[in-house]
């Protein structure tokens, strides 16, 4: 263990707080985008919601000594390990945060379970719903707390649209539509695999945009409008060979660049999924749009904060799509920020996940998604990739 300058520089204010909070001990594996999403998340929540625990940065993790370094004294880490297995073994970790390339999270969450500790790990749960099983079936025998990072569900206006179709706003729901479009890997220059590229290689990521962007799409369905029980898709690898980074090599692609499915819900309600990321101009489009008897609602992720909701129970001469600006105190998550109308961002969805999470902690109602959940969300991204193979209908399961 090495002491970074960060934590020999805190505060005598900041160290009150920590011993009036019950600190609850992170170890952060990986220090990529996702890394920091998270580190903010673990430093803001306290400042915001009040809460029994309060996180305490005590390590961060990577093969990379100098990086993972950098990184540490940037959030505030006290410490730094090179190999993920020292920092499962600590003593002092109670929850660990898994950031690595897909491939890795199993095998770290099974160190992880059988050394009690709590995991956060980041989507998608695991490379193919095998591999979750064994998660899931690990994480329950130790009974430690766990929660995989699928955090648009806590965007406002998406949690909103949960609140409404509870409360019975949409009636029966006929149809339900979702897209991810990005267009990052258009360029046929594009190495695949290797560092910051592993998203591009599929013995490592489990699957191209399906693990990666239907993924969030499956999860935000199962939770707002249930379970999926079959589906039948297509996927698209635009383009068949790049440089693979590692070895230089051309090697054939075999993730994904696109796919589309449709499917059927157990509530009888039609399913219309597509992602990509061959879509020249959109970088991180996010949209979903549900249609039920009594009204309708739609979200769109470059205008996060806002909700579109359609009332047919409106009298007539009024009806139409109405904007909801999600700011407003009664808003779900917006009476811990700022005042009504002045809106929040992408990153707050991670501190909510964390202010979810450790309310769990005082309550012992697990937060969702949890590593149970989450399997859900493989299974369908199973199905779907094992339809585009065949051509055929599959079912969930
Ligand atoms: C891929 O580009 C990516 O960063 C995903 O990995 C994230 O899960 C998604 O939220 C944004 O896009």
């Amino acid at each position: 263990m090495i002491q970074t300058p960060a934590f020999k520089e805190l505060g005598r204010k900041e160290e009150k707080i920590i011993m009036a909070k019950k600190p609850l001990n992170i170890g952060m594996i990986g220090y990529g985008f996702m890394g920091r999403t998270h580190s903010n998340a673990y430093c803001k929540v306290n400042n915001f919601f009040d809460l029994e625990y309060k996180p305490v940065l005590k390590a961060a993790c990577a093969r990379n000594a100098e990086r993972i370094q950098a990184f540490a004294d940037n959030w505030g880490y006290e410490s730094i390990e090179t190999d993920w297995r020292a920092l499962v073994a600590r003593e002092d970790i109670d929850a660990v945060d898994i950031c690595t390339p897909n491939n890795l999270h199993k095998e770290i969450a099974l160190a992880c379970a059988e050394a009690g500790k709590m995991i956060l790990c980041e989507k998608p749960l695991s490379m193919n719903a095998a591999e979750g099983e064994e998660m899931c079936a690990a994480v329950e025998a130790a009974g430690v707390p766990n929660i995989v990072w699928y955090n648009y569900r806590r965007v406002p206006a998406v949690t909103l649209a949960k609140q409404l179709i509870d409360e019975g706003k949409l009636g029966r729901i006929f149809h339900y539509r979702a897209q991810f479009l990005q267009d990052w890997t258009i360029s046929t220059e594009l190495p695949q695999g290797g560092e910051g590229l592993w998203r591009l290689d599929a013995s490592v990521a489990g699957s191209g945009v399906t693990g990666d962007l239907l993924a969030h799409c499956i999860d935000t369905a199962i939770w707002l409008n249930g379970s999926i029980d079959s589906v039948s898709a297509m996927t698209e690898t635009f383009i068949k060979e790049r440089v693979h980074q590692d070895t230089g090599e051309v090697m054939p692609v075999t993730i994904d660049d696109a796919c589309t499915f449709m499917g059927r819900f157990s509530n009888g309600s039609l399913a219309l999924f597509e992602s990509t990321r061959y879509a020249r101009g959109h970088k991180a489009l996010y949209t979903l749009e549900i249609n039920g008897e009594k009204g309708s609602l739609r979200w769109d992720l470059h205008d996060l904060h806002r909700l579109e909701y359609f009332d047919h129970g409106d009298a007539g001469a009024v009806r139409g799509w109405k904007s909801i600006h999600v700011t407003d105190s009664e808003h779900p998550y917006m009476s811990n920020w700022w005042v009504p109308g002045l809106q929040i961002g992408y990153e707050h969805t991670f501190v909510h996940q964390v202010a979810d999470f450790l309310k769990s902690l005082e309550t012992g109602e697990p937060a969702g998604p949890t590593f149970r959940d989450a399997l859900e969300t493989q299974k369908v991204c199973d199905a779907v990739l094992a339809s585009a193979n065949s051509s055929t209908w599959h079912n969930v399961g």
